[in-house]
């Protein structure tokens, strides 16, 4: 952008907030938008700070409220075929996401990670790991800090890790990650991308503008993304990672040890019995986070040293306490049914699950033909209550409670669990039919379990 433009940025979210203050700062001229009209004027205005270039507007966006601007920065959470969208095309306005906006005006390296599941993890260790290695690290992204929250403090030596989610990747332009890792990809969000194919597009456009000096982390037991990476069409270097396969080059499993194969010799990298992070998805995290640090430079021992020290990020399969022989787990941020699979796979004995929330339109049979020999008893919440509880039984599963609220959930599943049980809230679904986020049901469902 240039220094002066007139911006429209839509969404007063974190991201929405950040690249508002950024323009602003640049000297340019910005239009803040967000439909919802019930919104408090000064409260958000506030969030930015005093600023005479700042316009506020609410509820519906009108073409008058366009006059002069030259871009529109969109928040993640607004999706591309909404009214609002329409409107801004209508003027001719181009529009770009806060990704790449940041990414526009950041300095420095950039590794960049998506996936449908594990992205958070594998950005915070690949964090920590280059943290051990480079002086001026930045972790920003869809983990939860706006990209463009950071960029003014970015010098050419900083390294920014970026995870960045389909609906970040939707609005790119120039984005051009040095690294880019795509760890999975499996049904997601398909109530704004409708379909797997688009869905699949938009991840893998993560590499839409790397080179031949780039590199690209895959995961090889992935169908899509082996076709991808072997598609020959790819212009960055590949590497690859299997947790279920050998690789002559890439890194991969040997027993319970993660190894890293170079023309087929091994390098031990670390025993899984060493890490905090539990299940199989885990080592693919571990993997990939590697190989993008090793991409980087970063020394082997260093990156198992950090490994080894590295704890599970909250919401994510986070052990919260035992109470009388049962272990109670958060994982809130298993938010789709393979995140769930990934969680309920990782409880070592008997489950109470405490799932159900928003609709994605997701598809429930693979999650639930899990629950057998391994569920004992299902405790449903939300919007998609029916929807589960209708796909369970249609797969002989009958052991289905109905709870109104998260609080009295977790009631339920402290009454009908045995010593030796788990109790597990990983919902398959998003937070947004009962709370803002999925930190706000992790954080909840916490305190309901420290309060038991
Ligand atoms: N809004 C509109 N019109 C709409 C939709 C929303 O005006 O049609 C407004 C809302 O009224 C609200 C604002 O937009 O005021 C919210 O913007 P946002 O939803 O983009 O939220 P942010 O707070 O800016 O957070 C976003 C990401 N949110 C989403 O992608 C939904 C955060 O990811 C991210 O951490 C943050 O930017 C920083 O980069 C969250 C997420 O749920 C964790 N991500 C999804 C996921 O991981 O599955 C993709």
């Amino acid at each position: 952008m240039n220094q002066s433009q007139k911006v429209l940025v839509a969404g007063t979210g974190i991201s929405g907030i950040a690249a508002a203050k950024l323009i602003l700062d640049k000297g340019g001229e910005v239009v803040l938008y967000d439909g919802n009209a019930g919104l408090n004027p000064e409260e958000v205005k506030a969030k930015v700070g005093d600023n005479a270039k700042l316009s506020l507007v609410l509820g519906e966006i009108k073409r008058s409220d366009l006059l002069g601007v030259e871009l529109c920065v969109i928040s993640p959470g607004i999706p591309l075929d909404s009214p609002f969208v329409a409107v801004v095309d209508e003027a001719k306005i181009p529009i770009i996401g806060e990704l790449e906006l940041a990414y526009q005006s950041s300095l420095g390296r950039l590794l960049a990670i998506t996936g449908t599941n594990g992205k958070t993890t594998t950005t915070a260790l690949t964090g920590e790991i280059l943290k051990a290695q480079f002086e001026d690290v930045y972790v920003v992204g869809n983990i939860g800090e706006p990209y463009t929250a950071k960029v003014e403090t970015m010098t050419a030596e900083s390294v920014t890790v970026a995870e960045v989610s389909s609906f970040q990747l939707e609005t790119i332009l120039d984005f051009r990650p040095e690294v880019s890792a795509i760890l999975n990809i499996t049904p997601d969000h398909l109530n704004r991308h409708k379909t797997m194919e688009n869905y699949i597009q938009i991840k893998e456009a993560i590499t839409l503008n790397q080179t031949e000096e780039d590199a690209v982390v895959l995961n090889y037991d992935d169908p899509v993304l082996r076709e991808f990476g072997e598609s020959g069409e790819l212009k960055p270097r590949v590497i690859w990672f299997s947790s279920r396969e050998k690789l002559k080059d890439g890194f991969c499993m040997n027993g319970d040890t993660i190894v890293y194969c170079k023309s087929g010799r091994e390098t031990p990298v670390i025993n899984v019995h060493s890490m905090h992070l539990l299940g199989r998805h885990n080592y693919e995290n571990v993997m990939a986070a590697a190989a993008m640090s090793m991409q980087m430079g970063v020394p082997l021992e260093k990156i198992t040293q950090v490994i080894r020290d590295f704890r599970p990020v909250e919401h994510r399969i986070e052990f919260v306490r035992e109470r009388t022989g049962v272990k109670y787990y958060n994982d809130s941020k298993g938010t789709n049914p393979d995140a769930a699979i990934q969680a309920l796979r990782a409880m070592p004995g008997p489950t109470i699950l405490i799932a159900g929330g928003y609709d994605k339109n997701s598809e429930y049979d693979d999650w639930v033909a899990e629950f057998e020999g391994k569920v004992r008893y299902l405790i449903l919440i939300g919007q998609t209550r029916d929807k589960i509880a209708a796909c369970a039984k249609k797969h002989g599963f009958t052991e289905i409670m109905y709870a109104e609220d998260l609080p009295e959930a977790v009631q339920v599943s402290a009454v009908y669990a045995d010593t030796g049980d788990y109790v597990l809230l990983s919902p398959a679904c998003a937070s947004w039919d009962m709370f803002k986020s999925f930190e706000e049901r992790g954080e909840i469902f916490k305190e309901c379990v420290m309060n038991l």
